[in-house]
């Protein structure tokens, strides 16, 4: 594995798929330089839901993010790329849309918490990019490719 091959996971959010910002998400991942490993377009049921948000079981907002999570389908992906984490969090903007600068993804897309487009993997959490991409998605689904590009991303292999 070279520095650049940290993968993190990241999903839009079922406001974001039915507010039609797939592509947009996509898009902005891509021109970043990052590469796309996985993908999956996927209805998120009641116990996958409560294993991926377990660490806020006990907050008064649970019921709704669980009920949020699962209402409509989301877009799960896999992103490969130098501190690919870190890079989605700071992309991604804060966790409150109201409060994140514009030119992020929720500072620019959203503008309510319990709604906020995107979910990334938190850098600060250790390990939480890999065990969330093991919750969502099998090794096969994952594609291991070169792109072409690269040498044009990173200047020095
Ligand atoms: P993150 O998504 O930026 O990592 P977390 O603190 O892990 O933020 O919270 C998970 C999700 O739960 C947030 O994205 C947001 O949608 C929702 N959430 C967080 N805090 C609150 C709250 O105080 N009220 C309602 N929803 C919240």
């Amino acid at each position: 594995m070279s520095h650049h091959d940290e993968r993190t996971f990241v999903m839009v959010k079922p406001d974001g798929v039915q507010r039609g910002l797939i592509g947009e998400v996509v898009s902005r991942l891509e021109g970043r330089g990052l590469k796309l490993v996985g993908a999956k377009f996927m209805r998120i049921d009641q116990d996958l839901a409560e294993e991926h948000y377990g660490e806020h079981a006990d907050k008064p907002f649970f019921e709704d993010l669980v009920g949020f999570i699962t209402a409509a389908p989301v877009f799960a992906m896999v992103w490969e790329g130098a501190d690919a984490t870190r890079q989605v969090r700071r992309m991604m903007g804060a966790t409150d849309p109201a409060e994140a600068q514009p030119g992020t993804i929720r500072g620019d897309l959203g503008l309510d918490l319990g709604q906020n487009v995107i979910h990334g993997s938190d850098h600060e959490d250790e390990g939480a990019n890999e065990r969330e991409i093991a919750l969502f998605f099998d090794d096969e689904e994952l594609v291991n490719w070169d792109q072409s590009t690269e040498g044009w991303v990173y200047e020095s292999a």
